[in-house]
């Protein structure tokens, strides 16, 4: 017996929805990022090619993972109706679709990098209560269907038929309120509140022994428009490439340094905090940041010297980079020397004076001054091989961006902002410049291609930290271009060659266009 379309549709839907709903509860109980629904979403992200990802992060911006998961939903909640409608004589067809899905989730869980037997768990509880759902209340509703066809010729069946059509019925809403349950308690398990707990417990931080020398008043611009020195951590910049925060506990926690090495050491988060810890203001930056952009932030890191770290590891002749993993599979590749050249890399467990943020890596995280995120800040860290550049290739190289990747003397104007309106005569532009491991000797302001003219730099913080300028320039009434470059200590001055970001960095003057009247 045929099923009406809308009926057939809400039984795909009910199907598919109730195994996505219980691989979510499941997952929640046993490993939130194992999520079916999140696994399929990882591994699209990890498959994705570079150009769809550019294209995706230009459009979306910071809700490219969100314009993902929902796409994915579109996408799944299409094939559910298909697979239902398909479905309105025989339950093959809604069948095979479940199945395929099934196997889909189960496969990725297998290619997440993270990967555990315990993984598979999700996908086959998804794959089993999705089945059963979607065969049990095909089979009801179909007989249903069938009574309710023999009571239209034999009316003296047509108790017999109530009784079928309520028991679909029943059952279907049955189903529906128990994957709005599953759903609603997977997603709050899965939500995590299990590392801001353990967070908490680590309260304050010992006092560092080298504290950070205090900002001076004069180390930003930010009366003239300048971000401040020292960023937030709520607004400093971030970037993950999983969908879901990784949440670590402390206690759980452990970081192994191995392979080349004479010792090798694994230390848990207290025997951490117990060492020497240093205290330094460090701006990171990351390499997709474009000319002119913010994907770069200042923060006083609280960590312990990773140089201390590899001379009692006992790095071995021949070793060239230091390939870290973090909890969710992403890794990053640091050069040996940067580790150990004198710069203040470290292993950071706090923040601007806090433990570290979720969202930044709680609770360690690699922090190397003088080189993009993407090969050095590897957030979640819980293993730090030191190897070959040719034994491991690391996350992003694997995706064509460059190995060494030192972060470029730039300079950037914050205000006036593109196409802003000022008065015309006398006009304050100010921004902010960074030269790492040399730090900024000049900035320079013009405008229309005229005279350059040297700007007013603020404190030096150091040389591993932005550092702000501003200058007066006089502006006619009209459409004026003003640019803006840095010199650096090492007396290079920086290139006006345009360049993207990939593979190692955007070069480039900043260019911004106001009017003045
Ligand atoms: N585990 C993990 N670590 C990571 C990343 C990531 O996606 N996952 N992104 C890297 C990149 S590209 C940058 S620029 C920095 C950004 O650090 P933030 O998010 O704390 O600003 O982290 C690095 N460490
Ligand atoms: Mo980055």
């Amino acid at each position: 017996m045929s099923l009406s379309r809308p009926w057939a549709a809400l039984l795909g839907v009910l199907g598919v929805g109730s195994a996505l709903a219980v691989g979510d509860l499941v997952a929640g109980l046993i490993n939130p990022p194992t999520s079916p629904f999140l696994a399929v979403g990882n591994q699209f992200i990890r498959i994705t090619p570079e150009a769809l990802k550019q294209f995706a992060i230009a459009t979306f911006g910071v809700y490219d993972k969100v314009a993902l998961l929902g796409g994915m939903a579109v996408v799944i909640a299409a094939l559910a109706v298909v697979a239902g409608l398909a479905s309105r004589r025989r339950s093959g067809p809604g069948l095979t679709v479940i199945v395929v899905m099934g196997l889909v989730a189960t496969l990725c869980a297998v290619l997440a990098p993270t990967f555990g037997a315990l993984d598979l768990v999700p996908p086959f509880a998804s794959l089993v209560i999705g089945f059963a759902v979607f065969l049990v209340l095909h089979r009801v509703s179909t007989s249903s269907a069938a009574t309710t066809r023999a009571a239209d010729d034999d009316p003296s069946r047509a108790p017999e038929a109530g009784v079928a059509r309520r028991r679909a019925f029943a059952l279907t809403g049955g189903v529906l309120a128990g994957t709005v349950l599953a759903g609603v308690v997977g997603r709050v398990l899965g939500g995590g509140s299990a590392a801001e707990a353990s967070r908490a417990a680590v309260g304050a931080l010992p006092a560092a022994p080298t504290p950070a020398p205090l900002i001076p008043a004069g180390a930003d611009f930010a009366a003239n428009g300048t971000p401040s020195f020292v960023t937030a951590s709520e607004d400093f910049y971030r970037i993950d490439t999983a969908l879901q925060l990784p949440q670590v506990r402390t206690a759980s926690w452990s970081l192994r340094i191995h392979g080349m090495v004479d010792r090798e050491l694994t230390f848990t988060f207290d025997q951490l905090r117990a060492r020497r810890l240093v205290e330094v203001p460090i701006t990171m930056t990351c390499v997709s940041n474009p000319v002119g952009g913010f994907l770069m932030s200042t923060a006083v890191f609280t960590g312990v010297p990773l140089a201390e770290l590899l001379a009692e590891a006992g790095v071995r002749p021949g070793a060239q980079q230091v390939f870290s993993t973090s909890v969710d599979g992403f890794t990053t590749g640091t050069p040996v020397a940067a580790l150990t050249d004198g710069r203040d890399a470290m292993l950071a467990i706090g923040m601007n004076g806090a433990a570290l943020p979720v969202e930044h890596g709680f609770p360690v995280r690699m922090v190397v001054p003088g080189l993009y995120g993407y090969v050095s800040g590897c957030k979640w860290i819980t293993d730090m091989e030191v190897t070959t550049w040719a034994a491991r290739t690391p996350y992003w190289e694997a995706r064509d961006w460059a190995q060494e990747a030192p972060v470029k003397t730039q300079s950037r104007i914050d205000v006036p902002k593109p196409d802003a309106r000022v008065r015309a005569g006398q006009v304050v532009v100010a921004g902010t410049a960074w030269a790492q491991r040399t730090g900024i000797a000049r900035v320079e302001v013009r405008a229309d291609g005229g005279r350059w003219q040297a700007a007013e730099l603020a404190t030096e913080v150091g040389v591993d930290t932005w550092r702000m300028w501003r200058a007066t320039l006089t502006l006619p009434a009209g459409r004026h271009q003003l640019q803006v470059r840095a010199l650096d200590r090492s007396g290079y001055l920086q290139t006006s060659v345009e360049q993207v970001s990939i593979p190692d960095g955007a070069t480039g003057w900043h260019t911004v266009s106001v009017t003045a009247a």
